[in-house]
């Protein structure tokens, strides 16, 4: 059984130990296998979960090789894209409709645009009484650009009826347990989000083909809301007449208790929310934690900021553990959902230990939290802000 698995007769096969697994069937270098840097930290093998460190996410635009992975299955295999198609179907559609993705390409207007997608987990490790789940630190959070076409061209295109409530993607990835009738993820979300400009069917990131491990070659991007949205490997959307009740759209997956609760609490199902826009949040990307300037010398700090389906307003970073803070320079958004990158010269008074801290406000006025914000039992939207740490001597 082996030997067909790696292509070749094990010469000496008799007398592998039983329940040995060769080197040539054990997991590949997930570096090389996804192009990602070297300093991105695997979570997981199986299935793939990768995130980024800060200092990797300096990049205004993020690049492949620095964009965490978040797979709930086991990734598709031997993909023909003139073979795929894209159906519309659902409860609320006028008249199921199936594209190639020729079709997709040539019949509506193409649209590019970078946008955050956030893993709603990002920031889980961090969560007392812990939650279970990859314990993403800070680095599942990334800005790419995507271009396709409008998901509301191609809805409208099939025709929406006046009772539909929400869309469900469906996707090619596996199952764990190899079960073909169960979905690994399967969410969606409210109409007005679906039909928003920027919620598309991308077919590029970054001006190349999507890489398989982030969907190639068709991938629904909704930006600002937790990216389990963001359907990857996409070949199926409806369109309810109801709230999606998907893999991961029902019991306590990608929610937060409508109220909040002490830490530790149990929280009903019917008390719990499905997680919207993404909460308002920052990176510092440069310099990475650790840094060692000389004493009277300027600082250049510099990173993004991002708030979900809102502006970030306000920007500002602390060197005395949030007593002062001093506003810095943040660029608009090169579009809507596009993160904003900010900067500051920094100033030390003397030779020590200094940690900078940094604080985004969205545009209703609502500022990260400097410590961990309401405990949930999934351990999500945890928006705290960042700090790294600088010595100057
Ligand atoms: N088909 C499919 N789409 C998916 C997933 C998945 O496992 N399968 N994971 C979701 C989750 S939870 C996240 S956070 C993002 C991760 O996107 P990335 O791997 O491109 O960074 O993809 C989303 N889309
Ligand atoms: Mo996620």
């Amino acid at each position: 059984m082996f030997a067909s698995l790696i292509g070749a007769e094990i010469v000496f096969g008799s007398s592998m130990l039983e329940g040995y697994s060769p080197l040539a069937l054990q997991d590949p270098d997930p570096f090389k296998l996804f192009s990602k840097n070297k300093d991105m930290v695997v979570l997981n093998s199986k299935p793939w979960n990768i995130e980024a460190q800060a200092h990797l996410l300096d990049d205004k635009v993020t690049p492949n090789s620095s964009m965490f992975i978040r797979n709930n299955g086991l990734m598709p295999e031997g993909i023909d894209i003139k073979k795929w198609t894209l159906t519309i179907d659902g409860e609320s559609v006028e008249k199921s409709k199936t594209y190639t993705l020729a079709e997709l390409q040539s019949k509506f207007k193409q649209y590019t645009y970078q946008l955050t997608l956030e893993c709603g987990g990002n920031g889980r490790s961090e969560f007392n009484p812990p939650a279970k789940g990859n314990q993403w630190t800070i680095g599942a959070v990334h800005c790419a650009e995507w271009t396709g076409v409008r998901l509301r061209d191609v809805l409208e295109d099939a025709g929406i009826k006046s009772n539909a409530v929400y869309i469900g993607f469906h996707a090619v990835d596996q199952h764990l347990s190899m079960d073909p009738t169960k979905e690994p993820i399967s969410r969606g979300c409210p109409m007005p989000k679906a039909l928003q400009d920027e919620t598309i069917l991308a077919f590029k990131m970054n001006g190349e083909a999507i890489p398989l491990a982030h969907g190639y070659p068709l991938r629904l991007i909704a930006g600002g809301w937790p990216a389990s949205v963001s359907g990857k490997w996409v070949n199926r959307i409806s369109i309810r007449n109801k709230v999606h009740d998907g893999q991961k759209m029902t019991g306590d997956a990608y929610k937060v208790p409508c109220n909040p609760v002490a830490p530790g609490e149990k929280v009903k199902e019917e008390d719990m929310c499905i997680i919207e826009s993404m909460p308002v949040k920052s990176l510092i990307t440069f310099p990475k934690s650790g840094a060692i300037i000389k004493e009277g010398k300027t600082l250049a700090i510099r990173g993004h900021a991002w708030a979900g389906e809102l502006e970030v307003a306000k920007m500002e970073y602390s060197i005395d553990f949030g007593a002062t803070w001093t506003t810095c320079e943040v660029q608009k958004p090169v579009n809507r959902l596009a993160w904003q990158h900010f900067g500051a010269q920094v100033k030390f008074p003397k030779k020590g230990y200094y940690e900078i801290w940094a604080r985004a406000t969205d545009a209703r006025g609502i500022a990260q939290p400097m410590l961990l914000p309401g405990w949930n039992p999934k351990g999500y939207l945890n928006n705290a802000c960042h700090r790294i740490a600088v010595k100057v001597s």
